[in-house]
């Protein structure tokens, strides 16, 4: 039986951290060795946050996410890794894609309204994102997207692209379906546990987010300061989004389910608990970091790993776009 095919992708917008990780980087590498993969460095989507987009940053931070993702397990021998605009076919299909997506459907994602929320100009590729992440998974007509469940909108709305695609000009691509931690993880800030953590937030913000290959004591030190609440130790009934983040945090890492970790730490100060979730952060994280250092030492390595990725994606992907271009009339094609 043929492999269903994920593909997922991240932004190099900052420091990759413990909620991509487990939201995200954990189920890619899962799925490596029964699923056809694919994953990209989405460098177009970071050009919507402008911070990240300075050029001189830019290429340095797709190294190093590339880095992060070896380094957490992705095997480039196994699955595809690319920087998604090596592959022109991404933007093409956005195009074509953008000229069958109602305005509206946009203006309701709920990642839209909050990052331009307050600013007095939005870029249009803040408003057309989701519609280059709807090419990025169709043009590999992907059967599962791993992703935490913030992108689960995205998902939804690459799948009624699909769909009014297909009323309006014919079938070629597969529709997707989203692949979440199955206890759904998203993981807060531990600065502000009302936010989730972020990469860009982290860049400015110290003790925000966990970052994948932050030395022990910087870890330890977040966590220690990790915001909770006015009370002192844990009390499961009354829980607060401060000290419910780090009961997730350990019991995600820990694999243990959530009553047995509740009941671990019922009536233990908070600073037990906070010692024992930096303990196995630190422990989780320290073989990738040191991992990290050794890929991120060969430079060489790691482009020809990223280039031979974008080798391997482009005929994929242009097989897709020729398709659609023959549906779309812009190219010859077997209907005609
Ligand atoms: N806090 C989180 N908890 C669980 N999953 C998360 N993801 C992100 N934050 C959390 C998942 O990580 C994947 C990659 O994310 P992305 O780079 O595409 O963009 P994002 O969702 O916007 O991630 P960040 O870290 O918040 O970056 P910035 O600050 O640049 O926006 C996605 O699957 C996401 O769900």
């Amino acid at each position: 039986m043929a492999r269903r095919r994920v593909f997922s992708g991240i932004q190099p917008t900052g420091k990759l951290h413990l909620g991509n990780y487990i939201g995200a980087i954990s189920l890619w590498v899962a799925t490596q060795a029964d699923h056809e993969a694919i994953f990209c460095i989405a460098d177009l989507h970071a050009l919507t946050i402008p911070e990240a987009a300075r050029a001189a940053h830019l290429r340095a931070k797709v190294r190093e996410t590339a880095a992060v993702l070896v380094a957490c397990g992705i095997d480039p021998a196994r699955a595809i890794l690319f920087v998604q605009s090596h592959v022109p076919a991404h933007t093409q299909l956005a195009w074509l894609l953008s000229c069958v997506t109602p305005v509206g459907w946009l203006e309701r994602m709920i990642q839209f309204k909050t990052r331009s929320a307050g600013l007095e100009s939005v870029g249009t590729g803040l408003l057309a994102y989701p519609v280059l992440q709807a090419a990025d998974i169709l043009l590999y007509r992907a059967d599962l997207v791993p992703v935490g469940e913030d992108q689960q909108q995205h998902i939804e709305l690459t799948r009624d692209v699909a769909r009014r695609f297909h009323t309006l000009f014919g079938q070629v691509f597969t529709l997707p379906e989203p692949m979440l931690q199955p206890s759904g993880a998203r993981i807060m800030g531990l600065d502000d546990p009302s936010t989730k953590m972020s990469k860009s937030r982290g860049e400015t913000r110290p003790r925000h987010a966990i970052g994948l290959v932050d030395p022990p004591d910087a870890i330890r030190d977040a966590v220690m300061h990790a915001v909770t609440d006015s009370g002192r130790e844990v009390r499961p009934e009354r829980p607060s989004p401060g000290v419910t983040n780090l009961l997730r945090i350990y019991e995600l890492l820990s694999g243990r389910r959530s009553e047995a970790v509740q009941l671990e730490f019922m009536g233990k100060g908070y600073a037990v608990l906070k010692r024992a979730v930096a303990d196995l952060v630190v422990t989780t994280l320290e073989p990738i970091r040191r991992r990290y250092l050794d890929i991120a030492a060969e430079p060489g390595r790691l482009d020809a790993v990223l280039d031979e990725g974008a080798e391997r994606a482009r005929p994929l992907a242009d097989a897709t776009l020729d398709r659609v271009n023959q549906l779309m009339g812009l190219e010859e094609g077997t209907q005609d």
